[in-house]
């Protein structure tokens, strides 16, 4: 089946989502100096999709190419200067006192958890009358793992709050301003609520009093989640441990970054399903096969092959973080044309994606297409080198655990006319949802 390819609106960046032909022609045009900011620092824009630029920039010139001014301006009110947004021996440090955490065995560890929220993803869905919002029902399954494994236990934590202040917080980034985009300095007063939202306080607020009180109990709850693993997470080159506002960034980034692309994920995976009833069948029959009645375990990943590849398959087509950018903070060459410091440079994922020079029929959704490994940097839905999301092992296996039991219980079908189209907020998103019709099987 071709997947229809989507028009994504993005404002300023819309450039990037129409720049999909050919690689070679767009060299020229991806690395045009642009200029945005006109003026003495003739700021330029830069649109990457060569895949040993791609290495260049995320890999081997690390420090010369840091997360975009943009990027820190949206998320540094909400995260501070968490492991996503911090830069060299501050971003080092986070990343190695972290990397325990989101080791293999602590993530196969929280499988319960995800196993658990499948379960209660089908409970709502048994009880469904008429077409369904799947993005709805995948946040909230995803929300639910991504709170029990950051404040397990803890009866504190109030979930419907903190989900809607991160939504409010999204939504407000849907509506920044040319002037937020340039990346002006962060004294200018602002139109809009997002820096000073009383969501974000209240947020933060629930964070602080969850973490107060794990620190002061003695008793245990179960296996240790990230917040147990954070408070006595430790640099191992210089001992040093995290401060109480770093634990809360740190963990309100574990939650921003890890509960709305996963549900991405998994709801753009079952508008492919409906679109593509064969390979749904298949899929299905995998599940059903590897799982019997019962829903997936962190175990039964390796007897799910065609569930991982759907889900590769989708990260492809919708990748929910579209774009990369950083800011460049040195002088440097890229497919010949010369970078200049403070230079954003924009990798367009969703483009890269689908790039026929780098993907065989791009348009159709074949998830066997993953049989063999794609090339290194023509598929980076979790981006690459030293500071790759390092929460991939734990979406991979929350997706196929979620998705999986779906399939072996459900059956999604298009609803028509209601089809979703993409739009870029942050992340890829399905504007008004992903309606389907969603009838038990047996
Ligand atoms: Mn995640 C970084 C995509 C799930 C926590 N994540 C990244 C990056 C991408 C990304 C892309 C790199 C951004 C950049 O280079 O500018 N993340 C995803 C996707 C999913 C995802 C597509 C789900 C599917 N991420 C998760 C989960 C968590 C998480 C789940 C945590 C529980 N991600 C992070 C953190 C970083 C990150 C933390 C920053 C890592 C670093 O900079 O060292």
């Amino acid at each position: 089946a071709k997947v229809p390819l989507a028009t994504v609106p993005l404002g300023l960046w819309g450039t990037a989502m129409t720049a999909r032909r050919n690689v070679l022609e767009l060299i020229p045009a991806i690395a045009t100096r642009q200029p945005i900011v006109s003026g003495k620092t003739g700021v330029s824009w830069h649109m990457v999709m060569d895949p040993t630029a791609l290495r260049r920039i995320l890999k081997e010139k690390l420090d010369d190419y840091q997360k975009s001014v943009t990027t820190k301006l949206i998320l540094n009110p909400a995260i501070g200067d968490s492991l996503f947004v911090a830069e060299g021996a501050h971003w080092r440090w986070q990343r190695r006192a972290a990397a325990p955490a989101f080791a293999q065995r602590h993530v196969e560890a929280l499988g319960p958890v995800m196993t658990a929220a499948a379960e209660a993803s089908c409970r709502r869905l048994a009880g469904a009358r008429g077409p369904v919002d799947l993005f709805e029902e995948t946040v909230a399954a995803t929300f639910d793992v991504i709170s029990d494994v950051t404040f397990s236990g803890d009866g504190m934590f109030d979930r419907d709050a903190v989900h809607q202040s991160i939504d409010a917080y999204i939504a407000q980034t849907a509506k920044l301003s040319l002037m937020d985009v340039l990346g002006l300095p962060a004294w200018l007063p602002r139109p809009g609520r997002l820096f000073s939202g009383p969501g974000l306080k209240r947020m933060k607020a629930i964070a602080d009093q969850s973490i107060a009180a794990r620190a002061q109990a003695a008793e245990k709850h179960g296996p240790p989640d990230l917040l147990d693993l954070l408070l006595v997470a430790q640099d191992p080159e210089t001992g040093r441990t995290m401060t109480r506002d770093e634990l809360r960034d740190n963990l309100l980034t574990f939650i921003v970054a890890g509960h709305e692309t996963t549900a991405l994920t998994l709801a753009w995976a079952l508008y492919l399903m409906a679109f593509a009833p064969d390979i749904q069948e298949a899929a299905a029959e995998e599940a059903r096969r590897a799982l019997g009645d019962r829903a997936a375990t962190a175990a039964d990943l390796g007897a799910l092959p065609l569930t991982m590849r759907i889900v590769n398959e989708t990260l492809r087509l919708y990748p929910p973080a579209a774009f990369l950018s950083r800011t460049a903070q040195a002088r440097d060459t890229l497919c010949g044309r010369q970078i200049n410091p403070g230079d954003t440079v924009m990798m367009p994922i969703y483009a890269l994606h689908r790039h026929h020079l780098l993907w065989d029929r791009p348009d159709a959704f074949d998830p066997d297409r993953f049989l063999t490994a794609p090339d290194r940097y023509a598929f980076l839905p979790f981006g690459a080198g030293p500071r790759i999301c390092i929460g991939a092992s734990f979406a991979l296996q929350e997706a196929v655990i979620i998705l999986s039991t779906l399939l072996a219980r459900f059956r999604f079908a298009r609803v028509p006319g209601r089809e979703p189209q993409p739009r870029m907020i942050l992340t890829l998103r399905p504007e008004g949802g992903v309606w389907l019709t969603v009838t038990p099987r047996d």
